[in-house]
């Protein structure tokens, strides 16, 4: 354990603990960085964490023949559900490497173009729902952009519709999901002897898990008895696919956890993004004015084709500052290799670990400028501007996010045709409340919109001409 490093006030046998609040870690350690600089020791009972949070330190344990992806106790704990998926699994694991190879071709610019289609459909299903509202209901936005994003994933990754936007309630699995995250965070925050007294949430964890399982399972067994057919999608590629490396293909037990991997990862990470866009526009009517004038002049009223998706240059930049600002999955950690050193001052013994507080790092002023706390779409402008290693939505090297093209295809395209098709508006004026599970959101983030041009429906058939009356 590193020795001399800044720790802050500590509790007896709790260690730090009691400066965590439970519903919002994420934001405590954030605070704590604040107060004690860019690297600091917090400990918990019977154990302890190194967090770090400058460009400086970020740019030392991103080096990938230095240190590699920890799977720290929060991911230990989603391994109940996650197993050796991509997101839970060492790198040494087997399974990564193999998973990683089979799946890589699912996340090309080439498998963007077949999900295009599929992710129109589901944002043609929100921008309908949001077409026909009466002016003084409000949206839900978190909650609206949760059944966009799951519905979403489940129909290019698996031909699976959730049909969120038919039901009153979101789809069980979303509940039974969210429930078994914040479980997971819970157990990694309660004394031994406290979390041996959950009997009833280890049930529920329990339960949940075998809904999820369930539910996937079934998946799985259905595509099975459909045959061969070919399904050009996430769950195809998996049960087809082979490894280049070994030959070799995945097991259905790891296919299970290679799905509950892209559901949860899939839509709780884009959904946070989509809302955080929308609460800065809504609280910077000039960048939504210009993100507005982008949208109009890309598309004016047309269905967003491919090309046009990456032509919405502003949009993406909006949705880069809000993943600076708010980085959806806050947080990775890594572990050094061999022994070295950090930045020329601190001695690293092999096996020490690190974890990389996100929002702190994208808030770095010797980086980012004394503005950094400002939502500035523009400073994404140039990307070739954007210091190496300062910024890490998508985490690090070989295991950062296998989605990002997707989230973001995904997320401009949606963002674009809300835009497009909506005047959005502040009725509440809400104030940023961001609530953890693992991922963050803005809590209770509710808005009105108001219909900026025509939404494609059905239309009644032009009224036919009246037959002239037929003469005797
Ligand atoms: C991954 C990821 C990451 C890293 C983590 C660590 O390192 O630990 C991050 C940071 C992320 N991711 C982020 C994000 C954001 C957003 C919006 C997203 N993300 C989205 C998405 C979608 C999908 C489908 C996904 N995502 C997926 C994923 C996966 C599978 C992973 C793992 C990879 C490996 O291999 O490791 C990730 N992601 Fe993400």
């Amino acid at each position: 354990e590193m020795k001399n490093l800044p720790q802050p006030k500590s509790y007896g046998p709790l260690g730090n603990l009691p400066l965590i609040d439970k519903e919002k870690p994420v934001q405590s350690f954030m605070k704590q960085a604040r107060e004690l600089g860019p690297i600091y020791q917090f400990h918990f009972p019977g154990r302890a964490s190194t967090f770090v949070s400058s460009a400086e330190l970020a740019a030392e344990i991103c080096d990938e023949t230095r240190f590699d992806k920890k799977i720290g106790p929060a991911l230990q704990k989603v391994r109940a559900f996650g197993g050796d998926g991509l997101f839970t699994s060492g790198t040494e694991e087997p399974n990564w490497k193999k998973a990683h190879n089979i799946l890589l071709p699912s996340f090309s610019q080439q498998a963007m173009k077949g999900y295009h289609d599929k992710m129109i459909d589901l944002a043609s299903q929100l921008v309908q729902k949001w077409a026909r509202l009466n002016p003084n209901e409000e949206i839900d936005v978190p909650d609206d952009m949760t059944r966009l994003t799951l519905d979403t994933i489940g129909l290019c990754g698996f031909n699976y519709r959730f049909n969120s936007f038919y039901r009153e309630d979101s789809h069980p699995f979303v509940e039974k999901m969210v429930r078994a995250l914040d479980e997971s965070m819970s157990q990694t925050q309660r004394l031994g002897i406290q979390d041996k007294l959950m009997v009833r949430s280890k049930q529920q964890f329990k339960e949940d898990i075998d809904y999820m399982f369930n539910l996937v399972d079934q998946l799985i067994a259905e595509r099975k008895q459909a045959g061969d057919q070919g399904e050009d999608d996430l769950l195809g590629h998996m049960l087809k696919g082979k490894d280049p490396e070994t030959g070799e293909s995945l097991d259905d037990e790891n296919i299970r956890f290679q799905i509950i991997t892209f559901l949860i990862a899939g839509h709780e990470t884009t959904s946070g993004l989509l809302s955080f866009a929308i609460q800065y526009l809504l609280k910077h009517p000039d960048k939504l004015q210009k993100a507005q004038a982008e949208v109009d002049e890309v598309l004016g009223d047309a269905t967003p084709s491919f090309k046009q998706v990456k032509q919405l240059k502003y949009v993406r930049m909006i949705l880069n500052e809000a993943l600076r600002l708010w980085p959806t999955a806050p947080a990775f950690s890594v572990y050094a290799k061999e022994d070295t050193t950090l930045a020329g001052k601190y001695e690293v013994e092999k096996g020490e670990a690190f974890t990389l507080l996100i929002p702190e790092l994208h808030r770095d002023t010797s980086v980012w400028g004394l503005d950094a706390e400002e939502f500035r779409p523009e400073r994404f402008e140039d990307m070739t501007k954007i210091p190496h290693h300062a910024f890490k939505p998508f985490g690090n090297g070989q295991r950062a996010c296998i989605g990002q093209q997707f989230a973001l295809h995904e997320a401009v395209l949606v963002l674009g045709m809300v835009l497009q098709h909506f005047e959005l508006i502040d009725h509440s004026d809400y104030q940023l409340d961001v609530k953890e599970t693992l991922t963050f959101k803005p809590e209770g983030l509710t808005m009105k919109v108001k219909p900026r041009r025509k939404v494609q429906m059905f239309q009644a058939p032009v009224a036919e001409q009246p037959e002239p009356a037929q003469e005797q």
